[in-house]
């Protein structure tokens, strides 16, 4: 059975969860990282060098990094799903996508999360919490352009781009901020809050 490692309010354990749970595959998750530590041990770091989660494990295999993760469970566990086109032009759209999630939104949604969420109201930095909010929202108001050609993020078909992004808009919709006008994200992201998974193992579990 596939053995997933790392605490469900993590949004990149949030993300593999939603594809497990959406391509009906049997799976443990095991409480990781955070205040559950185990991420320190040397077996785990065997897995997982920078000690981080999620890490999937699939018999003798180990995988880190939450897209790879995403890639890997379609290409080993549902070649044929849509999920992740095989085709190269569909396919590298996705990819398109899940790289942008790193590189341009995480650089800062992430730190806007700790700003906001893992620090505690006396100290927070209210001009970094401004900065980061509107350089947040200019990723967000790309991904609405994007998003009303096709309906999801990589185009017309629901694909890993919008599993990769997905916890991450719950996340934008939650904080208590002034957010710029993103009528097409909003309404994608209302249409996944009615898919059971990401209602379930995203949108349910407080942001902490
Ligand atoms: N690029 C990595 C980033 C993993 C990462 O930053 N994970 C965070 C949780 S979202 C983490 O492990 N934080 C430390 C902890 O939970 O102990 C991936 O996509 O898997």
């Amino acid at each position: 059975m596939l053995r997933l490692w790392g605490r469900e309010n993590s949004s990149n354990v949030m993300k593999v969860v939603w594809l497990l749970e959406t391509l009906g595959l049997e799976y443990e998750r095991i409480d990781a990282g955070g205040s559950f530590g185990g991420t320190d041990t040397p077996a785990y770091r065997a897995m997982n060098p920078l000690g981080l989660v999620p890490t999937l494990e699939d018999g003798a295999f180990s995988l880190c990094e939450s897209n790879a993760i995403l890639r890997y469970l379609c290409n080993a566990h549902a070649p044929h799903s849509s999920l992740y086109p095989t085709a190269p032009q569909p396919r590298g759209s996705v990819d398109r996508w899940l790289d942008f999630q790193h590189t341009a939104l995480g650089p800062v949604q992430n730190p806007l999360f700790m700003a906001l969420v893992r620090t505690p109201p006396a100290e927070r930095d209210a001009a970094s919490i401004e900065r980061l909010t509107i350089a947040s929202g200019r990723i967000w108001s790309l991904l609405d352009a994007q998003i009303a050609l096709g309906g999801f993020v990589a185009g017309e078909a629901m694909s890993l781009a919008d599993f990769a992004l997905g916890p991450h808009a719950h996340r934008w919709f939650w904080f208590p901020l002034e957010r710029p006008p993103t009528p097409h994200l909003h309404a994608w992201y209302i249409r996944l809050c009615a898919m059971a998974p990401y209602a379930r193992h995203i949108a349910a579990i407080p942001v902490s």
